[in-house]
């Protein structure tokens, strides 16, 4: 590989340009084409990028350019394929989250790559949100002894349609969307987990799937850990959204995320905030200014994983556990019954 890696995006949707932007942070990379199923769509996205070439086929564009790497920002649907593609290609490929529609097919896309030797990474940018990296620098210095409950909250009322109406369709919605993301921080925070109950629920008529989901987990550690999700439109006297809140209990102290990116440590010594503020980006939307920002070091740490420099925190095999954790979410749901890890790995 030269010392500029040349990638091409598939898909140029809402949060194409937000990754993008991100790619444009992180040096030596360079977007040289992008695919659209639309083909004036791509071509508006690359006009608004200055990004020389357009496909609808991506096959074609697999054939005809010489890549480092691809980016995948599809619907979750065609992420199997792509990514099938993408190996068949010999390249290694970024695949945004949630990996798969099913918790079958995730695992074949794994596979597929595994054989193919190529690596797969997932998109998961949550975990690199500046709050949340403050809190797991916290809970790895000890600093509130050994943690023994945890409550992860992203209860919001904020119009996640209007951006991504797309959201409405799915009849897998929270727990895959948001899910995904917040059981990704439970093991990136806390390990993996042994066993796990849900609730869900539907509170709003003009969707498909559930838009309020309560995840309970045990982990290997003895952690209880408590992850709330909505996005109910509901009434709240302060909506924090993009931000996830923290309440953290160890044998020492307590660590907590609370509104305004404010980290909260309180030992016999007292208690000890800071704010950790997201960077702010000019290719950012405001209301999103957490989520885009953390898409920064996620890039960063994924293109370094592609280059062969450092080991990669989303690989297709750690992502592979936290899709797990989401349709043991669902099948505690379904069956209003405790799910519990195999040796495995496998949820029954
Ligand atoms: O990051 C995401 O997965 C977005 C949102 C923040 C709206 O959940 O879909």
């Amino acid at each position: 590989m030269g010392n500029v890696l040349r990638f091409a995006i598939l898909g140029t949707g809402f949060w194409s340009r937000f990754q993008l932007g991100a790619w444009q942070e992180v040096k030596d990379v360079e977007c040289i084409a992008v695919y659209n199923r639309t083909r004036s769509k791509a071509e508006v996205f690359a006009s608004d990028f200055g990004i020389p070439t357009v496909y609808d086929d991506p096959k074609k564009l697999l054939e005809s350019e010489r890549l480092d790497f691809v980016d995948i920002i599809t619907g979750v649907e065609s992420h199997e394929d792509l990514v099938g593609l993408a190996a068949a290609f010999g390249l290694p490929v970024i695949c945004q989250k949630p990996m798969a529609p099913s918790l079958a097919a995730a695992e074949r896309m794994v596979a597929e790559c595994h054989l193919a030797g190529v690596p797969l990474f997932i998109h998961e940018n949550w975990r690199w949100q500046a709050p949340i990296r403050s809190i797991s620098k916290v809970l790895a210095e000890g600093v509130i002894g050994k943690p023994f409950r945890a409550r992860i909250d992203m209860i919001s009322g904020f119009p996640v349609f209007k951006n991504q109406p797309f959201l409405r369709e799915l009849r897998h919605f929270i727990l895959t969307d948001l899910g995904s993301h917040i059981l990704d921080v439970a093991r990136f925070l806390f390990g993996e987990s042994n066993s796990l109950y849900c609730q869900h629920q539907r509170m709003q008529d003009n969707i498909k799937g559930e838009n309020v989901a309560t995840v309970m987990l045990k982990t290997e550690s003895n952690v209880t850990v408590l992850c709330e999700m909505a996005y109910a439109e509901n009434y709240l006297e302060r909506e924090c959204f993009p931000q996830t809140l923290l309440f953290v209990e160890g044998d020492r102290g307590s660590a907590e995320l609370t509104p305004d990116y404010w980290v909260r440590v309180t030992t016999d010594a007292g208690t000890h905030a800071w704010r950790c503020p997201p960077s702010r980006y000019s290719w950012a939307d405001p209301a999103y200014d957490l989520v885009h920002a953390s898409i920064v070091p996620c890039q960063a740490n994924l293109i370094a994983a592609v280059r062969g420099d450092q080991a990669a925190e989303t690989t297709g095999d750690d992502n592979l556990k936290t899709v797990r954790l989401v349709f043991a979410a669902y099948a505690s749901a379904e069956s209003d019954a405790v799910m519990r890890r195999e040796q495995d790995g496998r949820w029954i």
